[in-house]
């Protein structure tokens, strides 16, 4: 292994030294970056980025790169892997094979599956993914009538009552199917299919007392990492906006499994709490950093008033609208929304501002390059079209004079988070090097100051695209 880079970029050689190319490190897998130029296959072994916070249970990535004719990679079922994707889905050609794991976490993998009523007989167990919280996985059944699932791992330390979070998906996605079904769609495309355990239970604890879930994987869909076109980020809109429009008559009760998840003032507390302890000594390096925050406490309170005098109200949100928890057909239309974890009774602002956040961002949530980080103005246009021609109906004066200042909330939110989790020593979020957090922090900060540079065109084009319902 030779030139370990920053944010997982490694060059990679054979022994000889020639063939080299390039190679993503991801948490759970390796991705060729250059694939016109592959090497005629060898195996690695890679520890060094697999951090215990990157995952709990030390394990090594074998990476096979294969030039084998894609017909070969491809699984029976027709899997598109989702990958860094960037507007548009890898063609089948392009998809590199699945990371492969060792022969221990595969047998403990196995285990786990055996613990859910799967229908049809496990063939592989496989790394998914790139999340930050949880560890996915896929579960392959060996005959093409069965599904595929996806097993989680939930992330304990953050979800701390994971039977409530699994009651709350359970909860919603009934609620879901049965509004799917009553206008003639597909319940178990369009919509999460939570997979019992074999004891009837919604998770598995195993002896360790890590919580496992599984849902059904829903086969032929792209998620992708990236919104680069406007009609992406128009489909994206419209697919929050529906799952929350499906969610407005919701009225069983949730449980509260993340208090104050978006609640400003409660990040605030924990901000101040991080900040007198400074843990591990960060606190002096980033006093510019810490400068942003402080600069905008009172205008972000200010706006949390309203949610919390009620004036602005309280729904169904999914909290984590990032572009790779909706899967897309085919076609480019929304099918599904995942990644359920974070369903809360909240305000739905929530959802519109974290999808901004993501979808708007021309560069990368941690990119290094500032220079590549703006907010891109058509996409926020289509974004608010899509999500608007759902969601007009129903959403108070209030909710949508406020949706333009909540893209700035949540990007505000998440520089706090990302900073603040950095000064306590990075517990919080898998980080692929020390100063992970930090990077994210700035990248974030520049997107926030590009949002506020181009704040009046926001709320132009929310009043715009509002003036069409009126
Ligand atoms: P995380 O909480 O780590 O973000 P997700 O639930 O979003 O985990 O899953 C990670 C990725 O796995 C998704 O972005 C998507 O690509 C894929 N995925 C998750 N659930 C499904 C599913 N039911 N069907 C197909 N792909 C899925
Ligand atoms: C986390 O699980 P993932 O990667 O989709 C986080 C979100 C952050 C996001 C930042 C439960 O989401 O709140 O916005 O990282 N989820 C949780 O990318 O904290
Ligand atoms: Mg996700």
């Amino acid at each position: 292994m030779y030139n370990v880079g920053v944010n997982g970029f490694s060059w990679s050689s054979t022994a000889s030294g020639s063939n080299a190319h390039y190679l993503d490190f991801n948490y759970a897998r390796i991705v060729l970056q250059n694939l016109n130029n592959r090497a005629n296959g060898f195996q690695l072994r890679c520890l060094q980025h697999l951090s215990t916070n990157a995952l709990f249970f030390p394990f090594f990535i074998r990476a096979r790169i294969s030039t084998a004719p894609a017909d070969r990679i491809l699984e029976k079922k027709s899997i598109f892997i989702p990958q860094k994707q960037h507007g548009r889905p890898l063609e089948p050609a392009e998809t590199p094979e699945l990371t492969r794991i060792d022969n221990r976490m595969n047998q403990t993998l196995h285990a786990i599956a055996a613990r859910f009523q799967l229908s049809g007989e496990v063939q592989a167990v496989r790394p998914l993914g790139e999340g930050f919280i949880n560890d996915t996985f896929i579960i392959e059944t060996a005959s093409a009538q069965d599904p595929n699932y996806i097993l989680q791992r939930k992330n304990r330390h953050i979800f701390t009552n994971v039977p409530a979070m699994m009651d709350n998906i359970v909860r919603v996605t009934n609620h879901l199917k049965n509004k799917i079904v009553g206008r003639g769609g597909d319940p178990r495309r369009e919509a999460l299919t939570v997979t019992p355990s074999v004891d009837g239970k919604l998770y598995y604890r195993d002896d360790e007392g890590e919580y496992w879930a599984v849902c059904e994987f829903i086969a032929d869909t792209i998620a992708y990492q990236r919104a680069d076109t406007p009609e992406l980020a128009y489909q994206g809109g419209k697919g929050i906006g529906r799952f929350q429009a499906m969610l407005a008559d919701f009225r069983e009760p949730l449980a509260d499994i993340l208090p104050g998840f978006h609640n400003i003032r409660y990040r605030f507390e924990q901000w101040d709490s991080v900040l007198a302890q400074d843990p591990v000594g960060r606190k002096a390096s980033v006093a510019t950093e810490i400068g942003w925050i402080e600069a905008r406490r009172e205008e972000m309170l200010r706006f949390w008033e309203l949610v919390e005098r009620g004036e602005i109200p309280t729904r169904v949100t999914h909290n984590d609208t990032k572009i790779n928890n909706i899967l897309f057909d085919r076609a480019g239309n929304v099918l599904c929304v995942i990644d359920l974890d974070t369903v809360l009774s909240a305000t739905c602002l929530n959802d519109y501002g974290d999808a901004m956040r993501s979808y708007t961002n021309t560069g990368l949530e941690d990119d290094p390059k500032l220079e590549n980080v703006s907010m891109d103005i058509d996409i926020f246009k289509a974004y608010t079209a899509g999500y608007l021609s759902e969601t007009h109906a129903f959403l108070t004066p209030t909710e949508a004079e406020y949706l333009a200042f909540s893209a700035k909330y949540i990007t505000y939110e998440q520089v706090l988070r990302f900073l603040m989790d950095y000064i306590d020593g990075d517990h919080y979020y898998k980080v692929k090097s020390t100063d992970h957090n930090l990077v994210r922090t700035r990248a974030q900060y520049r997107l926030l100051e590009s949002m506020e540079a181009q704040y009046d065109e926001m709320q132009r084009i929310v009043h715009e695209e509002l003036a069409r319902y009126a």
